[in-house]
């Protein structure tokens, strides 16, 4: 596991990939802890499109539409939800 607190430019750990499934209008899992530099991927696997959009509106995605996936490398902590339904929200701690 990695250790917390300053890490400048010590060892790389291995990235890794995290899925996120976009379900019955709910992002699950709903929280995720991640470490700087790993992706986080969204799979829509709902019947409507959604999106996944931070509250500080640093990014977003498109509209996934059903069967769509998107990804992004994490860097920072941000909670997010999906603008076409408010009530869906996630989010993503980085370490
Ligand atoms: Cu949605």
């Amino acid at each position: 596991m990695a250790l917390s607190g300053c890490n400048g430019d010590k060892g790389k750990q291995a990235n890794k990939t995290y899925t996120v499934v976009i379900q019955q209008m709910k992002f699950t899992p709903a929280d995720l802890t991640v470490n700087e530099g790993d992706t986080v991927i969204w799979i829509n696997k709902d019947i409507v499109e959604h999106n996944v959009t931070t509250e500080t509106k640093d990014w977003s995605s498109p509209n996934l539409s059903p069967g769509m996936s998107w990804n992004k490398v994490m860097v920072k902590s941000a909670a997010y939800s999906c603008t076409l339904h408010p009530v869906m929200k996630g989010s993503l701690k980085v370490k």
